[in-house]
């Protein structure tokens, strides 16, 4: 046998074994969600035709053309029965794109479509796409909402890093066909915009995130809220803020909304990012709020500290210590699937179910601000569980 084929042959094994392989649940939690052993995708779930030229004559030694760095930061959405996870793609190029994975099950089995998403070219370019949050819209649209990043021409000669965050607009009702428009208008950068599934006030609902730089949130006070009238020109005019940071918390430095957010029968469920700075530079955590149904701007629980961080292998990647979600999905049976990526490198699934998410949001005490409240908290608990203790013996 060729060379090309005996590679060929291995390549073709070791993608199907990997592609195939059962998910399981991890043991132990503490009750909130479920972790499951194996990432869900990864640069190697890219398929083979994408990264190699199959043809032995114009490749003779089997070597990949166009490599893939990472899979991350995917939306997702439940499409004619099955799990669709449109993830952020990253080559080795440095440059992201999108592109659709499909599983039967949500666990496992996730197999990127042939195609990568075409984003159509609007009159200003970007340089690089990513993190897509899609909301299925009740106008009948579905709306995948991503950060359009171009480099900041304003900057010094030599400075090729100062860059330009705006919240870019596709459109879709097939998840094939995706019609761009033109990118979201605000004062200051936004990146982590998310468009809320329902109208308010008959118009449409962002969360937006205002930040002074590419990088830093700076006066930007936490995850906003802004009205606007039409989609096809979206204008940001005023922001208020509904998840506000806070000194010495998971999310003193930034915070991002994740996916659009789920309606309960308590309220709408969001699911978020918060940012802190610590010695080894910035820490990603997730963390869940929830607003109320008659005005979902308004918070009606914030459950203290976070809900899920980088455990084990998910610590380390491209941008090790981050845990990143903006997709999640809601099953009729209540079931939840959290889609997060680790480390700007792979994606994972958490299960969990409404109620318990719920009862999180509500039961959680809030974050106190100080270790003084924090031990307050704490002793409430240690009381009533050494009463109920006591009489239970
Ligand atoms: O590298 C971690 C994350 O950083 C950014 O998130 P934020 O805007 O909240 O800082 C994004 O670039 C995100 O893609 C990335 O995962």
């Amino acid at each position: 046998m060729s060379l090309f084929n005996q590679r060929m042959q291995a390549l073709l094994e070791d993608y199907e074994t990997l592609v195939r392989k059962k998910n399981s649940p991890l043991p132990g939690n503490n009750g909130w969600f479920q972790r499951y052993k194996n990432p869900v995708l990864t640069a190697a779930h890219t398929p083979l035709f994408w990264r190699y030229d199959l043809d032995p004559e114009a490749n003779p030694f089997l070597m990949e053309r166009i490599g893939m760095n990472g899979v991350m930061n995917a939306g997702a959405i439940k499409w004619n029965g099955n799990y669709l996870l449109v993830a952020r793609v990253e080559g080795v190029d440095r440059k992201s794109f999108f592109a659709i994975a499909e599983s039967p099950n949500g666990i496992d089995n996730f197999r990127f479509w042939d195609y990568p998403i075409v984003i159509p070219e609007n009159d200003d370019p970007v340089t690089n796409v990513y993190d897509m949050r899609l909301t299925l819209h009740e106008d009948g649209w579905i709306y995948g909402v991503f950060c359009a990043e171009r480099f900041d021409g304003t900057a010094e000669e030599g400075d090729l890093s100062k860059a330009k965050a705006s919240a870019g607009i596709v459109r879709t009702k097939d998840m094939i066909k995706w019609e761009r428009l033109p990118d979201i208008e605000s004062k200051s950068q936004q990146r982590n915009v998310v468009l809320h599934p329902e109208f308010v006030e008959g118009k449409y609902a962002l969360y937006t995130r205002p930040q002074d730089g590419f990088i830093s949130a700076g006066s930007g006070l936490g995850i906003g809220w802004a009205l606007v009238e039409d989609m096809t020109k979206a204008v940001i005019t005023e922001e208020k803020i509904v998840d506000r940071r806070f000194y010495h918390t998971i999310k003193e430095l930034k915070n991002g909304e994740g996916p659009a957010p789920i309606k309960t029968s308590k309220g709408w469920l969001h699911l978020a990012h918060g940012v802190r700075a610590c010695a080894a530079g910035l820490r990603y955590v997730l963390y869940l709020y929830m607003t109320s149904l008659e005005d979902p701007s308004k918070p009606i629980a914030s459950p203290g500290g976070y809900f899920m961080a980088p455990e084990g292998e998910e610590r380390v990647g491209d941008v090790s210590n981050v845990l990143f979600s903006n997709g999640w999905i809601a099953d009729d049976d209540g079931t939840v699937f959290i889609y997060y990526a680790s480390s700007d490198t792979r994606m994972h699934v958490a299960t969990s179910t409404l109620d318990r998410l719920v009862d999180y949001c509500f039961q959680t005490p809030e974050d106190g601000l100080t270790s003084f409240s924090s031990v307050q908290a704490l002793s409430k608990q240690i009381d009533k569980n050494l009463r109920f203790l006591e009489r239970s013996r």
